[in-house]
Formats: structure tokens, C-alpha cells, sequence
């Protein structure tokens, strides 16, 4: 038995932890290998918000009953939960939003309004998600600040010579996508935050797409911010975290304003609550909280580590696989320690066509743009189709993917 990775026979005691998998689409077995767009529940974390539903439903820091203050200590016991699993010191630092994209405009539009002024730097990769691009987009019309893109190097990875360069004393925040959803590669994080540091820039990270996948602790990595979403861990829509140093969330203007973020309130003004709460106006997503906070029970159960070497198998075989067929282009993937994320597309077949056909075989995957238009132009791809493998997912599971490819490029190359 491998300790460092997961065993056949766990990843079969795993799948059955998951009802969906038992699905058939078009009469075959579902293949879900749409998992950066989002994942599927386990169980439990379908029952806990079942549970949560069914016997202590109520709304949070608003009523002293007991069905109020059980769910008010659930909500908070999420928010330390999701504080000890990446490693923060406390839960004043773990803001809940909706999801990422709520994560990233929150610092982009507080962060910036509190620090930023005309001519101020921001710089970000090409490999950014539109959701780390379009605020930024946004926030350099408002305030008239300057946006810098880090680009890829001759081996398809950011270029961190050219970072050097464009990482200056006008530089305020680097902002980085951690794994791209694109590409499946994960960046370091540590030299661009040593630069970032240098000139005295804030350091913030998407880790939507690393979070769910690859152990991180955000006192080692030492950022300023990390925003990530639950449903691509496991977990239920409609909630996000984001992780902000303290003394930066103390000193940021709330983003959205109302109920449950203020401490008092005249005609004349307000003054805030405390942290995390300041960032968290109306009421939150409680019910979600708790299956957020039961999906990282189930993937601390398994552990970040194991998940992340079982992946890494599945990415070189998988790599291996695409690589070898002649009739498959495969789109700045590299080998090696990072995600089992792939964009390719079958020479002669429009990938929505692809896609439909791979669904006639069970298989899901995703085709299109993938949220990130610039990195696309800049490597000349256009649509692709994209395969994103999780800890669910088999060998046997992508042969019959490398299968239905090969037989979808005969249909159509007769
Ligand atoms: N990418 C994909 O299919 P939200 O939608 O807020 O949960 O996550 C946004 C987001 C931010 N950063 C990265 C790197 C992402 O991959 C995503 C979501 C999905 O690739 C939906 S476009």
C-alpha cells in the first residue's frame, strides 16, 4: 500500500461516497471530468446541510433562541475550520463570500479605494482568470492605475525575468493565479512574492483552482490574500472564502454595506463589526457554510497530500496518453507537478461538437474559452476542449475517454 498516494481500493471506497457517480448519461457510466468548473458532493456533506436544514434552520447573529445560536455557532465553527485547513492564524482572517470571483472584487474594489491612487501599479499574469482580470480592468478606469501583464517564457511557464522587470517601485499589489485552469499549471508563488516584497507591494492570490487540489498553508506561502471557492472542493455554490492578513482587512473600507456588517448606525453615519463580519453584509450563506466546513472534513479525512500525489499519477498518465496521439493538439500543458487539467482539442473537430459527442458516451467535459480570453490569444488557441480530472477519477475512467477521442476523430476523418 502506497501511504503517499491513495489505493484502488480507497479510491472505490471513495466513489461510492459520491451519488452521482452512480449515474448513467445517455446509458453509459457517467465520467465527470468537468471539475474545475465545479465538483461533485460526497454525502456527508450532502446530509449535514439536510441536517442543517431539517433541525437547526435559523438565521445567524440575530436571535438569541436556540435554533439562532446553534446556527451561529456553526457558521463560526466554518469559518475556523476553513482558518486552521490553509493554515491562518485565526478566524478574523477568513472572510465568507459567495465564491472566488466575489473574493478577488472585494480586494479589488476595497483594497484599491483605500491604497491605490492615479499612476499606481498593479501587476498580474497572462494567465489570470477573467475574474482576476475584469476588476483590475475596472478598477484602472476608476482610479487611473496602470496594469502590467507577466507573460509565459520559451517552456510555456511565467516568465519570472520578465516579472523582475515589471515588478518596480510603482508596483502596489501582484496579483497571481495559483493553478490555471487552462493549462493545469501551478505557479511558485514564492518569487513573485519576494519581488513583491522588495518594492513593498501586496501579494494577492486566486486560489481557486489550487485550493481544492494541492496542500496550501497561507503562512507559508506569506500572501497578503488567497480567495477560493467550496464547490470546486466538494463543497456547496454559493460560498468562497477570502484570506486577508489582518491588519490589511482591519484598515480596508467594508465592500458591500447593510445588514450585520455594522456595529451602530445613525442617520448621521456607521461604524463597522468586528472581523471577519465587517465584509460580510446581509445575510450569509449559513446553510452552505456547513456543508463547506463538511467538505473539508472529508478532504482533511483523506489528507491534502495523498490527494495531490493520486492526482499527480493521474496527470502523468493522462499526459502520456494525450501526448502520444497524433490526432490530439494539446495546449501548453507541462508534465510533471501540476494539475491533471488539460486543453486539447481533436484535429478536425470543433470542440462543442466534441464535447456533444463525449457526452453521448457519458463523458463530461468542458468546451469553450474557459473564463480566460488573453491567455487563449496569447498562445493562438481558440476553443478547446478541456478534461479536469479530481480524486474520484480512475485510469480506467480516462482510457475510456482516450477511447471515444479516437472514435470521434475516425467519425469525423472517415
Ligand atoms: N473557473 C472553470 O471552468 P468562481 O466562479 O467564482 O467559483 O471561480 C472563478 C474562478 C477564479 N479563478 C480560477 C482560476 C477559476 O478557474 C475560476 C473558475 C471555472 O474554469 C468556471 S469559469
Amino acid at each position: 500500500m502506497d501511504e503517499k498516494s491513495l489505493t484502488d481500493e480507497e479510491i472505490k471506497k471513495i466513489r461510492e461516497d459520491f451519488p452521482i457517480l452512480k449515474r448513467k448519461i445517455n446509458g453509459e457510466d457517467l465520467i465527470y471530468l468537468d471539475n474545475a468548473a465545479t465538483t461533485q458532493k460526497p454525502k456527508s456533506v450532502i446530509e449535514r446541510m439536510e441536517n442543517f436544514l431539517k433541525n437547526s434552520n435559523a438565521n445567524i447573529h440575530r436571535a438569541i433562541h436556540t435554533l439562532g445560536y446553534e446556527a451561529t455557532t456553526m457558521y463560526e465553527n466554518a469559518h475556523k475550520k476553513v482558518a486552521n485547513f490553509i493554515g491562518a492564524k485565526s478566524m478574523k482572517e477568513i472572510v465568507f463570500v459567495r465564491n472566488a470571483t466575489e473574493g478577488l472584487n472585494l480586494v479589488a474594489h476595497s483594497w484599491s479605494s483605500r491604497f491605490l491612487k492615479p499612476s499606481d501599479e498593479v501587476v498580474l499574469t497572462i494567465m489570470e482568470h477573467h475574474s482576476n482580470l475584469v476588476p483590475w480592468l475596472i478598477m484602472r478606469d476608476k482610479i487611473g492605475i496602470n496594469l502590467k501583464f507577466i507573460k509565459l517564457n520559451k517552456d510555456g511557464v511565467l516568465d519570472l525575468k520578465e516579472a523582475e522587470s515589471l515588478i518596480t517601485k510603482k508596483t502596489k499589489l501582484v496579483g497571481v493565479i495559483h493553478a490555471s485552469n487552462v493549462l493545469g499549471l501551478i505557479n511558485d508563488i514564492k518569487p513573485l512574492r519576494e519581488m513583491a516584497r522588495n518594492v513593498g507591494a501586496k501579494i494577492l492570490v486566486d486560489g481557486a483552482q489550487s485550493l481544492p487540489h494541492i496542500p496550501v498553508n497561507v503562512k507559508e506561502l506569506d500572501v497578503d490574500f488567497f480567495a477560493a471557492s467550496s464547490h470546486k472542493m466538494l463543497g456547496p455554490t454559493g460560498i468562497g472564502v477570502l484570506y486577508g492578513k489582518r491588519e490589511l482587512l482591519e484598515e480596508m473600507p467594508p465592500f458591500l454595506t447593510g445588514g450585520d456588517m455594522i456595529s451602530t448606525v445613525t442617520l448621521q453615519g456607521a461604524t463597522w463589526n468586528e472581523l471577519p463580519f465587517k465584509f460580510e453584509a446581509g445575510t450569509p450563506a449559513f446553510v452552505e457554510a456547513t456543508g463547506f466546513d463538511e467538505a473539508i472534513n472529508y478532504l482533511e479525512s483523506i489528507g491534502m497530500e495523498r490527494i495531490f500525489n493520486y492526482e499527480k499519477e493521474l496527470e502523468r498518465y493522462v499526459y502520456e496518453n494525450l501526448n502520444s496521439m497524433d490526432f490530439i493538439e494539446l495546449y501548453g500543458h507541462k508534465a510533471g507537478d501540476n494539475l491533471a487539467v488539460f486543453s486539447f482539442n481533436i484535429k478536425g473537430v470543433h470542440p462543442h461538437d466534441a464535447a456533444n459527442l463525449l457526452d453521448k458516451f457519458g463523458i463530461a467535459v468542458r468546451s469553450g474559452n474557459h473564463c480566460a480570453q488573453p491567455l487563449m490569444n496569447y498562445l493562438n488557441m481558440d476553443n478547446t476542449l478541456r478534461a479536469s480530472f479530481y480524486l474520484y477519477n480512475t485510469k480506467e475512467e480516462a482510457q475510456k475517454l482516450f477511447v471515444a477521442l479516437e472514435k470521434i476523430y475516425k467519425l469525423f476523418n472517415r
